[in-house]
């Protein structure tokens, strides 16, 4: 049996009255539904420290046994930046040639995209956020749970402080991604996830003409039937 035991403190969280709670769920929803992705990016620097803060926001994330099964990698070396580009546009132009079915071709037609990925040079950052399977701790294989869930959310929250922050991303996901793992050196455990440039959006910049679904059309909710 573990000698471990669990260690209790106060909750010292927000606390709001329901007004306040109402209000401040709208102002957050508006700024949150300001979001875009972006594919246009500048070359305007962004400064290292704001970066280092949304990674720590990211990395508030809840995680499966509070493991933090993630490692972000953030690149703003030009030759790595290029080297990763070079990678992600050769596995995307056979993606584009015959690896993606029609219809898959077919429903990314609203979004403009195909094989060349110059804001992989472009943008100042990329973030590469990896998953790790397992720890090694001391040595030991330590094992992590809720890995894919875990690193998912910490993305949302990732993408929540970019776009916080009045900075821009891109969820982008060149497949296979194993190519990260050997750019970056990473060590056996870690798994590339997701590739997000950041930076700030280029002053051509220009998204798709898309809207959200309803509140209707996402939720349903099971209420008690009042007589
Ligand atoms: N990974 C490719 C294709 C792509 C797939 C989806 I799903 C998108 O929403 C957008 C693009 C690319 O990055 O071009």
């Amino acid at each position: 049996m573990s000698e471990k035991q669990a260690a209790f403190i106060p909750y010292t969280g927000l606390s709001y009255t329901p007004e306040e709670s109402l209000e401040r769920s709208k102002v957050f929803y508006q700024m949150m539904d300001k979001r875009r992705t972006l594919r246009h990016f500048s070359d305007r620097p962004v400064a290292k420290e704001t970066i280092e803060q949304i990674i720590m926001t990211a990395s508030s994330a809840p995680s499966g046994a509070h493991k933090q099964p993630w490692t972000f990698c953030i690149v703003s070396d030009p030759n790595i930046k290029a080297e990763i580009r070079k990678a992600a546009e050769k596995e995307e132009y056979e993606n584009y040639h015959g690896r993606m079915s029609e219809e898959w071709l077919d429903d990314l037609i609203p979004f403009g995209t195909d094989w060349h990925k110059p804001f992989l040079e472009i943008a100042p950052y990329l973030i590469v956020v990896f998953k790790k399977a397992y720890d090694i701790i001391d040595g030991e294989k330590q094992k992590n749970y809720y890995v894919n869930e875990s690193v998912g959310i910490a993305a949302g929250f990732l993408l929540a402080a970019i776009h916080q922050a009045g900075l821009v991303s891109l969820t982008h996901t060149p497949s296979p991604m194993n190519f990260l793992q050997k750019v970056l050196k990473r060590p056996a455990n870690e798994r590339a996830f997701l590739l997000i440039p950041v930076g700030y959006p280029a002053e051509y910049a220009k998204v798709p003409d898309i809207c959200r679904k309803p509140l209707d059309q996402v939720a349903v909710f099971y209420e008690s039937i009042s007589a």
